[in-house]
């Protein structure tokens, strides 16, 4: 695969995106996902972070069709990781910009033109979604959603990103893939957003609607409460004594 026209007219002939989807386990939804990006994008990276057999069978199909490219992971090693493989395929095929997206079918894929387009004006920034949630969202989810955002103000100095946690985003690879980022789970998505921030790299917020889709209709979490909680709780532990060092010794933000 290397970069080929997109549906959406790029007019800056150095934006070259792609779409990178991280999968772990989503063999009702990933199919559906990569029909609806490809509308708006025609390279696809799927990295299939060990899947079981049904969610490994669904992403084969979706390459044996030659909708995506599929990064194989034997072992599942978090959607960080899954990410950061990603990004790291699509800079080594000569990509500019990838617009990660989930596969568990909670994005609206029709806010992809305007995300594409806002990276476009401005190649050097990270376009993050701001979710609008609707009735579906679990309310432990958006208690622990207001609690990151007020970690990820203070790592930041505030009022630059609006929601740190958002599967919807526009990373310009040629930062994203230099910054180094321990994070590997879900503790991921906060962490590269907030050194990005810190790198100098500005960032663009877009509305977006998100739906939790019904377990009945293939929806899945595998976000874990306590879990992933702590992980997070330690990412802010660690991030807040390095923004305390940067901030003392006149680094904080390039
Ligand atoms: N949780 C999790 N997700 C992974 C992993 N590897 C890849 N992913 C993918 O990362 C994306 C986000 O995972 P979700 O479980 O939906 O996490 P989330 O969106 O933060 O949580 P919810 O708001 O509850 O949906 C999905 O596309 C997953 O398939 C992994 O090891 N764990
Ligand atoms: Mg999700």
């Amino acid at each position: 695969m290397s970069p080929t026209r997109t549906d959406v007219t790029i007019g800056a002939a150095d934006v070259r995106p792609c779409a990178v989807i991280p999968t772990y386990d989503n063999p009702r939804t990933i199919a559906a996902v990569v029909e609806c990006v490809r509308r708006h994008i025609r390279d696809i990276i799927v990295v299939d972070d060990g899947s079981g057999e049904r969610g490994r069978t669904a992403v084969d199909q979706v390459g044996a069709a030659g909708d995506a490219l599929v990064v194989r992971r034997d072992h599942n090693g978090g959607k960080g990781a899954a990410v950061k493989a990603g990004l790291r395929r699509a800079a080594d095929l000569g990509f500019t910009h990838a617009l990660q997206i989930d596969a568990d079918g909670q994005h609206d894929t029709d806010d992809i033109p305007v995300m594409l387009a806002a990276a476009r004006d401005r190649p050097e920034a990270l376009v993050l979604s701001s979710p609008r949630y609707d009735e579906t969202a679990p309310r432990g989810r958006l208690v622990g959603r207001k609690i990151t955002k007020f970690w990820t103000d203070l790592e930041t100095g505030g009022g630059i990103i609006d929601d740190p946690m958002c599967g919807f985003r526009v990373y310009p690879l040629a930062t994203a893939t230099r910054v180094h980022v321990p994070s590997d789970r879900m503790d991921f998505d906060i962490e590269i957003a907030v050194r990005l921030v810190w790198e100098g790299v500005p960032v663009i917020n877009l509305p977006t609607k998100v739906r939790y889709v019904p377990a009945v209709a293939g929806g899945i979490s595998h976000f874990r409460m306590f879990r992933d909680n702590v992980r997070i709780s330690w990412l802010h532990t660690r991030l807040c004594h390095l923004a305390f060092w940067r901030w003392l010794t006149g680094r904080w933000h390039r």
